[in-house]
């Protein structure tokens, strides 16, 4: 049997509702298997039903217990839920993905829930290349809605709105929540606002603080929600607010801006790591590349004309585009 046989079989089988097929698919994604193509372009015309919600900020605001609570409501509404918490693959998160298994716990033998945690790619952070495609397997699968959780310091936070339809950001009223958001650029991504443990002090005075920066930005102003995630206080209500963007976001066409935008990132970014990758293997194989680069080394040519002459040369472009590694 080929690749293409078994993923087909199984893209049937995850279509029509098998609970099993759906991880091992997923599996496949993860590993960048060459099934791959074949799976996407299967599940291509049943994707894009799903509304896929990103929840992001700093460490410790509770993304997590929040991701759990919004579940809850989800499925009061009987809708179904995928889960993709992003992890750093850091060894010291073990704690934090176990962590996450235990809060969402009252979910897990759930099967209108599905959970799937996922490490970032490398010590830089950065959502993992495979998580649109995650993501898409669990739309294709039938999931009504998709979180995305990211933790993790900068581009993670980044790259979750290039990945979904809207953004929560999460912080807390402690001191120095939102300058550190702030710093790392997750007021430019925010759709909605949720001070969560907002039974902590200073809940009322970090709302006003973030009314000020939010009045400053054009177009309609960024929603803040408070909430107490643990107690489930607020959930209801930051999920109206998401619904209510969704429609207007649908109405005025932003969605399926969005959605183009994603789609045309995805590619390109795709296409560019795979012929990097493709570069990368034929360089270290040819001949000419490699004189190149020592007489570089030795102090003999400069870079920026070593540079020069590989791109003018046509024929050795041609030839590693082609032919690969
Ligand atoms: N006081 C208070 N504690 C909360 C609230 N929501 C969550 N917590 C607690 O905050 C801690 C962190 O919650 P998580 O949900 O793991 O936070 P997280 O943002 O997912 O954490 P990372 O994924 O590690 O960044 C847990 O002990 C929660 O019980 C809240 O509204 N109030
Ligand atoms: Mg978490």
């Amino acid at each position: 049997m080929s690749a293409g046989e078994g993923s087909k079989e199984l893209v049937e089988r995850m279509l029509a509702g098998d609970t099993l097929a759906l991880p091992r698919l997923i599996s496949l994604v993860e590993a960048e298997s060459e099934a791959v193509v074949d799976i996407m372009r299967r599940i291509g015309p049943h994707t894009g039903r799903a509304y896929c919600i990103g929840i992001t900020g700093p460490p410790g605001t509770g993304k997590s217990t929040l991701v759990d609570k919004i579940t809850a409501v989800l499925r009061e509404r009987e809708l179904s839920v995928g889960i993709v918490a992003v992890d750093p693959s850091s060894p010291f998160s073990g704690g934090a993905l176990l962590g996450d298994r235990i809060r969402m716990q009252q979910h897990y033998l759930d099967p209108g829930v599905f959970i799937r945690s996922m490490a970032t790619r490398g010590s830089h952070g950065g959502l993992p290349v495979t998580v649109q495609g995650v993501i898409k397997l669990l739309d294709a699968s039938g999931r009504d809605v998709i979180l995305v959780e990211t933790v993790g310091v900068g581009q993670t936070e980044l790259d979750v709105v290039n990945a979904t339809d809207i953004v929560i950001v999460v912080l807390t009223p402690e001191s120095g929540d939102a300058v550190q958001a702030m710093k790392a650029g997750l007021f430019e991504i925010a759709d909605l606002f949720a001070i969560n443990k907002a039974d902590r002090e200073g809940a009322p005075r970090m709302k006003a603080e973030l009314e000020t920066f939010v009045a400053m930005k054009p177009g309609e102003p960024i929603p803040i929600m408070l909430t107490q995630a643990h107690r489930g206080i607020g959930v209801d209500e930051l999920y109206e607010e998401v619904e209510r963007r969704r429609r207007v976001q649908e109405e005025d066409g932003e969605l399926e801006r969005r959605r183009r935008q994603r789609r045309r990132e995805e590619f390109l970014e795709m296409l560019q790591r795979k012929v990097r990758a493709r570069f990368l293997d034929f360089a270290e194989k040819d001949d000419q590349l490699k004189e190149l680069t020592e007489r570089v080394a030795a102090g003999e040519l400069d870079p920026y004309s070593a540079c020069a002459r590989v791109l003018d040369d046509r024929q050795w472009l041609g030839k590693w585009l082609i032919q690969g590694g």
